[in-house]
């Protein structure tokens, strides 16, 4: 079986290890979000495709869910003790490496697809990750800052200031220029199943589906899509998607997220026991929806999780 998988970072990095367990035989494609890089010191970072890199891998930091595990932290601290910031993105010594090989690639000409194959070569994820585009997309947030209105680097947003003003708006720059990467298309139309995990609906899946042709892809592939709620009672399971998801108008619950992709897009929708209430909102927006546990605490419960989902899609196909 075929399965394409948009993902974002921790929430989708979580998933894919479920799905991984549930569907050992399945060639899975994961198309990562790329809205969340960012340029420091010289260096490109992606966070979105390392979380799934190093998740997949082994070399992920269990607990935080970004960057590596046994890190230690002396380049940062040199860094600092150069006055050269930012000290709020807390690269480790080992991240830098990943950062420094990408970018000596992408210097020498390579597109950030083939550096993302190159560093899978490595991790051995397991799944074929995409970036969504090889050309360079930067999510932005409009915040008042000090009576001020600017946009800042999402980044920021998130870690800096930890999503503590509201978002006035999400901007994905760059993504209306943007071409999928290689191979995205192709594998869309591949699939036998397109599957949205629990990421963030408007920062992670959002920025995808804003390359231009991904969203007519899926929509247009003629096989089931299946999406799983990041949002459980009313509220991210992790993170502060609520805090973005105002920024585009929609509410903080699992049926909201369901109608924001739409039923041109989705077929299926999981959501929460806990949501169980919002089933027959999802039905009635034209997409078939079920309540299953969703809480991924561990490899086996996300396995559950990832089966339902795949059990959703054949239910739609038939
Ligand atoms: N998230 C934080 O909350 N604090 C950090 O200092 C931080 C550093 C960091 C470094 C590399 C990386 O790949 C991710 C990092 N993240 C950090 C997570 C990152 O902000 C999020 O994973 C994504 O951008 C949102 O999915």
């Amino acid at each position: 079986m075929r399965i394409v998988v948009l993902a974002g970072g921790i929430g989708g990095a979580r998933f894919l290890r479920g799905l991984k367990a549930a569907a050992p035989d399945a060639d899975i494609t994961v198309i990562g979000n790329t809205g969340d890089d960012i340029h420091l010191f010289g260096l490109k970072v992606c966070p979105d495709l390392d979380t799934v890199m190093y998740t997949l891998g082994g070399g992920i930091n269990e607990e935080q869910g970004w960057g590596r595990s046994d890190e230690t932290f002396q380049v940062k601290a040199e860094l600092a003790a150069y006055g050269v910031g930012p000290e709020w993105f807390g690269l480790g010594d080992r991240d830098f490496a990943t950062h420094i090989v990408r970018t000596q690639m992408l210097s020498a000409g390579y597109p950030l697809s083939a550096v993302t194959e190159a560093l899978c070569e490595r991790w051995q994820p397991g799944v074929r990750l995409l970036p969504m585009s090889d050309d360079r997309v930067e999510t932005h947030v409009a915040v008042e800052l000090d009576g001020e209105r600017k946009a800042i680097h999402f980044q920021e947003y998130w870690v800096r200031l930890r999503a503590c003003v509201d978002a006035l708006a999400v901007v994905p720059v760059g993504a209306e220029q943007a071409k999928p990467a290689p191979g995205v298309l192709e594998a869309i139309a591949a699939a036998d199943v397109v599957l949205f995990p629990p990421s963030n609906p408007v920062v992670s899946v959002g920025t995808i589906l804003a390359v231009p042709g991904i969203r007519e892809a899926i929509a247009e592939a003629g096989v089931p899509v299946v999406g799983l709620s990041p949002i459980v009672g009313d509220a991210p399971v992790r993170g502060m998607a609520d805090k973005v998801l105002a920024a585009v108008g929609v509410e903080s619950g699992a049926a909201a997220v369901a109608e924001h992709y739409g039923s041109g897009l989705l077929d299926g929708w999981l959501v929460d026991t806990v949501d169980a209430d919002s089933v027959a909102r999802v039905e009635a927006a034209g997409i078939r929806s079920r309540a299953v546990p969703l809480m991924m605490t561990d490899t086996d419960a996300t396995a559950a999780m990832a089966r339902e989902a795949l059990a959703l899609a054949e239910e739609v196909r038939a």
